[in-house]
């Protein structure tokens, strides 16, 4: 198995990005076979539980109060209607279910709302994720006892480019919370978004960033701009596909082991941008028709993809294991592959 490294220079970084496409390909490629099942794709679903009037000034987002996007600010989800949608998502095939909350930072007396929220989509044996803004210590303790298994918190771009996109809150805020969600023993799930405007160097130096992080965050969401109507960032101009799929396979080399997912942006993808993306190293997508306010493929459509590709969900812990779940029909199914070979 590699070393995982967390000593990566810049330099280094962007030699891997200017590595001939079908080079980089077929390194990201091999490497991700030492490490993954290739076939094997993580399935999770979103969830808006408290949508829009957020105070921040994300550049990108529709949740901002700031920006006039159609979002209307709406209360915190009530636990009903949330273990509904997430027993939907889990009969419809995902195995973590996240719940996103369009706040700057969870306050004290959300915690236990939150909480609740946990256990009850816990209980129904999926895998939990929530993204709640800026995080206190005490509280990723409280949320990690509740059953939170993994806690989204990006730091969007690089270092340098950061203050094009946000100026509410510092990128140090961002590492800060990621230190709490690590040293809570919750998993840290943590991407970016490119698309923005940035330069190659940036895309390298979020992903530089990522992977010198003191663990590689188990889960790497790789965001590809969702533009939209309101927002600074719309207008901006196209990112080439094939400096995303780039992204994506520098992401595998650096974070051999994490699960990279094909995140935002998939809904103005063909299917064969997200075959490239899975061949790269992407083993993980947003499943569901609508992402946080905006929108995502059609369950169908993922399906036929995954059968076209003859991809299967990656499975989880014990619960999953009794109960497997066919994305696809199950006479397609083909034997897991041993990922130890
Ligand atoms: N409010 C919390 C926060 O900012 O941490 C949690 C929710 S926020 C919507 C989660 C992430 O969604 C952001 O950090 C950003 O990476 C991503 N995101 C938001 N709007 C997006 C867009 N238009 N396109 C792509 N990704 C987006
Ligand atoms: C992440 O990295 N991407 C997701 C999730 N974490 C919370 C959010 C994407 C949001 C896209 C814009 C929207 O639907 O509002
Ligand atoms: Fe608020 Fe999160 Fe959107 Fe930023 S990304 S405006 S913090 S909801």
């Amino acid at each position: 198995m590699t070393t995982l490294r967390h000593d990566w220079t810049r330099e280094e970084v962007l030699a891997l990005f200017a590595l001939p496409f079908n080079d980089l390909l077929f390194r990201a490629h091999s490497l991700h076979r030492q490490h993954h099942d290739p076939n094997a794709v993580q399935i999770s679903t979103l969830l808006s539980i408290k949508t829009g009037g957020c105070p921040e000034d994300c550049g990108y987002c529709p949740q901002a109060a700031r920006y006039d996007t159609g979002v209307e600010a709406e209360k915190l989800m009530s636990v009903e209607a949330v273990r509904e949608r997430a027993q939907a998502a889990k009969d419809a095939g995902a195995s973590r279910f996240c719940m996103g909350a369009a706040w700057r930072e969870l306050k004290d007396r959300d915690v236990e709302k939150v909480a609740t929220l946990v256990r009850e989509v816990k209980a129904l044996g999926l895998e939990t994720c929530v993204t709640l803004g800026m995080l206190q210590g005490e509280q990723a303790r409280q949320l990690k006892q509740a059953g939170l298994d993994f806690y989204n918190h990006n730091l969007d771009t690089a270092p340098e480019y950061y203050s094009e996109i946000i100026h509410t809150r510092t990128y140090q805020d961002r590492l800060d919370t990621l230190e709490q969600v690590r040293d809570a023993g919750l998993r840290t799930c943590c991407g970016g978004i490119v698309g923005m405007g940035e330069a190659r160097e940036q895309r390298a130096g979020l992903l530089q960033t990522l992977a010198n992080l003191p663990q590689h965050p188990e889960s790497v969401p790789i965001n590809h701009l969702v533009q939209v109507e309101g927002t600074p960032l719309q207008g901006t101009e196209a990112l080439d596909p094939f400096e995303f799929i780039r992204t994506i396979a520098v992401a595998r080399l650096l974070m051999p082991a994490s699960v990279v997912r094909l995140s935002a942006g998939r809904e103005s993808m063909h299917d064969e941008m997200q075959a490239l993306a899975f061949f790269a190293g992407a083993n993980s997508i947003f499943y569901g028709e609508k992402l946080l306010t905006t929108g995502n493929p059609d369950v169908a459509q993922d399906q036929a993809l995954f059968q076209r590709l003859d991809l299967q969900p990656m499975q989880f812990g014990p619960a999953a294991a009794s109960k497997p779940v066919d994305l696809t029909t199950p006479e397609s199914q083909p034997a897991p592959t041993d990922v130890t070979a």
